[in-house]
């Protein structure tokens, strides 16, 4: 039986507060910019020699981008000396302050409705770089363009050291890449306290093991723009090189041997980073750097057992600029996912299986009763919704005053219609539509129950009486 009495009904398709709180509470609004301890305007002019500089031949040089070649110059020498196997100078402990004023700037907090993660320009044009996974659910719809987008918290670095917000801009998402969990995002404008935008570089290869490097991103329990440091401790490949998924593979033998090695070549794989930076959730998308600060990885993941959260996973260099160069550069829709179900399931009958997370609920309806009972009691259920073997014609996503409602209308296996109510009038506000050549079209101000049985043709009646039965309202 469906747990749901008719009081707590309301509240099974509505989600808590969740980690955005941290991003609203711990904010000054002290004003003593970088932009305002700049030199008085005096611009000077000299030639540089165009294979040390990116700008190439003469150059007009402001204070800023003089103290940007020196630095420029400076990684020159450094990188010359790496490349013919002299030592760098050491920085001294506590050298991580020179990266944190260089790259906090940089970082920035994407929110979207349903949390909230890190990300960091990459160009000063407003590219931004974070995790597919930070954004996949809960970005918001700009029905105009139409695109995606999620909100960006911009900071700039205060003469106490001490990281200020500025106001909030939105950036539409240009691109994503699930398998290797990256999402490109595009600032809308430069946000208001800020003349100028700053930018993360990316270093020219890869880290090697022991090396040094740092990460700056929004840790829940932490602060905004908060800095670690650590080792590079081991590259490789996910999941391959993972010792939790090695180790068995290497001990299987015969029939099992096969079996496990078919699953691994089922699996994709993308190159890593291991670092003993401490990450959180959070700091998702943020940026893993050398001690120059340049990029050399971005945090996606930490171990899921607890008791082994000693060290960080990032997205190492060589997937970053393949994504990066593989990405378009036009704002795209993102299509609500009815299958990202998260980790909990639970059958409550034959036919309803529910989901969620912190503060979120999915239900997914059978509405005809045809997934194969075999399947279900292996009772995988994860497994079962992974594989898409649950033969789900609706579903019903909650999370605060935002409900969405997808349907397979014409009962073909795939979700062809999401509407999506994110007032609670119980009036969708918009809705994504399948159309046949396989594109999805975005219908604003359309006049319609985000519950709507009727959408289901033949199934229509089951549906009301599934809902019926679980006292979910139309
Ligand atoms: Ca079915
Ligand atoms: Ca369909
Ligand atoms: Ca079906
Ligand atoms: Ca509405």
């Amino acid at each position: 039986m469906f747990p749901m009495k008719a009081g707590a009904r309301r509240d099974a398709l509505r989600v808590l507060p969740f980690l955005i709180g941290v991003l609203v509470c711990v904010f000054s609004s002290q004003s003593t910019g970088q932009e305002s301890r700049a030199p008085a305007k005096k611009n000077l002019q000299f030639s540089a020699p165009s294979t040390q500089t990116e700008h190439g031949g003469t150059v007009r040089l402001t204070p800023t981008t003089l103290s940007e070649w020196l630095v420029y110059q400076e990684d020159q020498y450094l990188d010359l000396l790496e490349e013919q196997g002299g030592v760098t100078p050491a920085e001294p402990r506590g050298g991580g302050q020179k990266i944190y004023n260089k790259v906090a700037p940089c970082v920035v907090a994407v929110r979207t409705w349903a949390g909230h993660g890190t990300g960091f320009l990459i160009d000063r044009e407003g590219l931004i770089l974070t995790n597919y996974h930070v954004i996949h659910t809960g970005t918001f719809v700009d029905a105009e363009v139409p695109a995606s987008y999620a909100w960006v918290h911009m900071g700039r670095m205060q003469e106490s050291g001490r990281m200020e917000r500025v106001s909030e801009v939105p950036a539409l998402v240009l691109a994503v890449d699930p398998a290797r969990d990256l999402a490109l995002l595009k600032l809308q404008r430069v946000p208001e306290g800020l003349n100028r935008l700053p930018r993360v570089e990316l270093a020219r290869h890869g880290p090697k093991p022991g090396q040094e490097c740092s990460i700056v991103g929004h840790p829940s329990s932490g602060m905004l723009w908060t800095y670690r440091d650590g080792l590079v401790s081991a590259l490789g490949q996910s999941p391959h090189d993972i010792v939790n998924f090695l180790l068995p593979r290497l001990g299987a033998e015969g029939a099992e041997r096969e079996q496990v090695e078919a699953m691994f070549d089922s699996l994709q794989t993308f190159d890593i980073v291991l670092s003993s930076c401490l990450a959180n959730p959070g700091d998702s998308g943020g940026p893993l750097v050398d001690r120059r600060g340049r990029l050399i990885g971005v945090t996606f993941a930490i171990p899921g057992n607890p008791s082994e959260q000693k060290f960080t996973y990032h997205i190492a260099l060589s997937e970053i600029r393949a994504f990066l160069d593989e990405a378009a550069q036009t704002p795209i829709l993102l299509i609500p996912d009815a299958w990202q179900i998260g980790p909990m399931l639970r059958i409550v009958q034959r036919n309803v299986l529910i989901g969620g997370g912190p503060g979120w609920q999915q239900i997914l309806f059978d509405v005809d009763t045809d997934t194969p009972l075999e399947l279900l009691e292996q009772r995988d259920f994860n497994g079962l919704v992974g594989a898409r073997g649950f033969d789900a014609e609706v579903a019903l996503h909650g999370y605060r005053n935002r409900r969405l409602a997808f349907y397979d209308t014409d009962n073909n296996g795939e979700m062809n219609v999401v509407l999506v109510d994110h007032d609670e009038d119980d009036a969708a506000d918009f809705r994504y539509r399948l159309e046949a050549q396989g594109r999805w079209h975005l219908d604003a101000d359309i006049n319609s129950k985000w519950l709507d049985p009727d959408l289901c043709g033949p199934l229509a009646q089951p549906l009301r009486d599934l809902l019926i039965q679980l006292e979910i309202t139309e």
